[in-house]
């Protein structure tokens, strides 16, 4: 090693170090651009070279309502202290660099870890003995030992600082979330303390970097298996004729008790494969084990609601099902993993037409009033602020028939019955209340 952590600790105080960050997606942009903004020299590398020119001419790539991204882009890269490139090799002279790639799973659930090796091995090709290498990407347990390690190869410290970022609030997740500073020693760690808090206001918890990829992939599996617990009892309540959403009330009302949420869906580029790669250390198990058990119950919830919709509306030649939310988070424009995209096609299987609307997201951005116009059924799929706006009473005037299936239980049961609906809410059995019998 030529450089002493030390050493290294000193130019990251003092700002001198150079920084790296491989992948300026939804993690690497914000997070180039904080540390560049704490007065670093910050050097991003991407394989887009679309997305390296719009950063390059400080215009963000990234979609949706990032509130402060566009600004501070503008700001680190006029003031020459964020550069985009497509080259690795403008890595050699950088004394940190965090990876922040893809690390999805793959049909059989299991972790796919090309762009992570591809990302190491080039890395390691160019950088220079004794840097710091963190790993920001959510890994499955023994991927920095059994992965990154032998990609990267020797001469390196090596840490895992898991990410903890929403889409929409991307900035203020970095700026104030506590972290995981997993270091390959403790004193890796203690260096990586330093570097983040640069930018990050919250709790820096050092660890090594076995616990830091089982925090990060414990607490989105927890909260997985969490709402496939609110999904089950949902269908349950549905079944004995139940209401879902007053169990839920009634719960937790009593402190310390907390079921999530049922819905039509889990989607996302962290929980639906998250819980994959905790579950990935159970080997041909995985699947039967809770974590993947818990996943197919949330898989399973837009088959579910497209059975709703059935129910209401038995699919005939022409019937037509306007689907309200495409992207898989309300007030979000990111429809990675959406579970609208499922029951759409779902849907399309049953012989229905189907009309989309979102109001974040660019294809289906249109009217909510052409997409209901005609139609026999509708779906509240996703519960963005906007549909508070949507005057029920013109909507079931607009439709053919006035059926609605609530998959978010985001409506007034007494406004759905008021403006004639004939409505479903996911969770609630039809005799609970629900003039579900056609
Ligand atoms: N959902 C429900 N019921 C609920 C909560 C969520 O059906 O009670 C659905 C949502 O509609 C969505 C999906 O689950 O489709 C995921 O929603 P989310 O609120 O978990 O959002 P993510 O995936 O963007 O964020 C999660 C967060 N993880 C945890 O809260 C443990 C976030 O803190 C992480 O930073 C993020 O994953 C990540 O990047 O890993």
């Amino acid at each position: 090693m030529t450089r002493s952590l030390a050493e290294l600790r000193a130019i990251i105080d003092d700002r001198s170090a150079k920084v790296g960050v491989i992948g300026l997606g939804y993690v690497g942009l914000p997070a180039a651009c904080l540390l560049a903004d704490a007065r670093f020299d910050v050097a991003g590398v991407d394989l887009k070279a679309d997305r390296v020119q719009l950063i390059n001419k400080g215009v963000s790539p990234i979609e949706g309502d990032e509130p402060g991204l566009a600004e501070l882009i503008q700001g680190v890269v006029s003031a020459g202290r964020l550069r985009a490139t497509t080259a690795y090799d403008d890595l050699a002279s950088a004394d940190v660099v965090l990876i922040c790639v893809e690390t999805p799973v793959d049909a059989d659930h299991r972790p796919r870890f090309a762009a992570l090796k591809a990302a190491c091995a080039q890395l390691g090709r160019v950088l220079k003995e004794g840097a710091l290498v963190i790993v920001e990407s959510t890994i499955a347990p023994g991927t920095i030992d059994g992965v990154v390690r032998p990609a990267l190869g020797s001469g390196f410290h090596i840490g895992h600082c898991p990410e903890r970022v929403m889409p929409g609030k991307l900035l203020s997740n970095m700026r104030t979330v506590s972290r995981v500073c997993g270091g390959s020693s403790p004193e890796v760690a203690q260096t990586m303390v330093a570097l983040y808090s640069s930018y990050v206001g919250g709790e820096l918890d050092t660890a090594d970097c076995l616990t830091a990829e089982l925090v990060k992939t414990a607490e989105n599996a927890f909260r997985d298996v969490s709402i496939a617990f609110a999904n089950l009892l949902a269908l349950i309540c549905e079944q004995v004729g139940g209401d879902a959403w007053r169990v839920r009330e009634l719960v937790n009302k009593v402190p310390g008790r907390n079921v999530l949420l049922p819905g039509g869906g889990v989607g996302g580029h962290c929980i639906p494969k998250d819980s994959w790669l905790l579950a990935s250390s159970l080997g041909e198990a995985a699947d039967n084990s809770l974590l993947g058990v818990a996943r197919h119950v949330n898989d399973g919830m837009p088959g579910h609601v497209a059975a709703l919709v059935g129910e209401l509306a038995a699919p005939r030649h022409g019937s037509r099902v306007a689907v309200l939310g495409f992207s898989y988070l309300e007030n979000s424009d990111d429809t990675r993993n959406s579970p609208s995209e499922v029951l759409a096609s779902r849907l399309r299987d049953l012989g229905y037409d189907v009309a989309i609307h979102d109001p974040f997201v660019e294809a289906y951005r249109g009217e909510v009033a052409d997409a209901l116009k005609g139609s026999d059924c509708a779906v509240l799929m996703v519960a963005h602020s906007a549909y508070r706006q949507l005057d029920l009473a013109k909507a079931a005037k607009l439709m053919r028939h006035p059926r609605l299936v609530d998959a978010r239980g985001f409506f007034r049961r007494q406004d759905l019955q008021a403006a004639g609906f004939d409505y479903r809410v996911i969770g609630v059995a039809p005799s609970a209340g629900s003039s579900a019998a056609r």
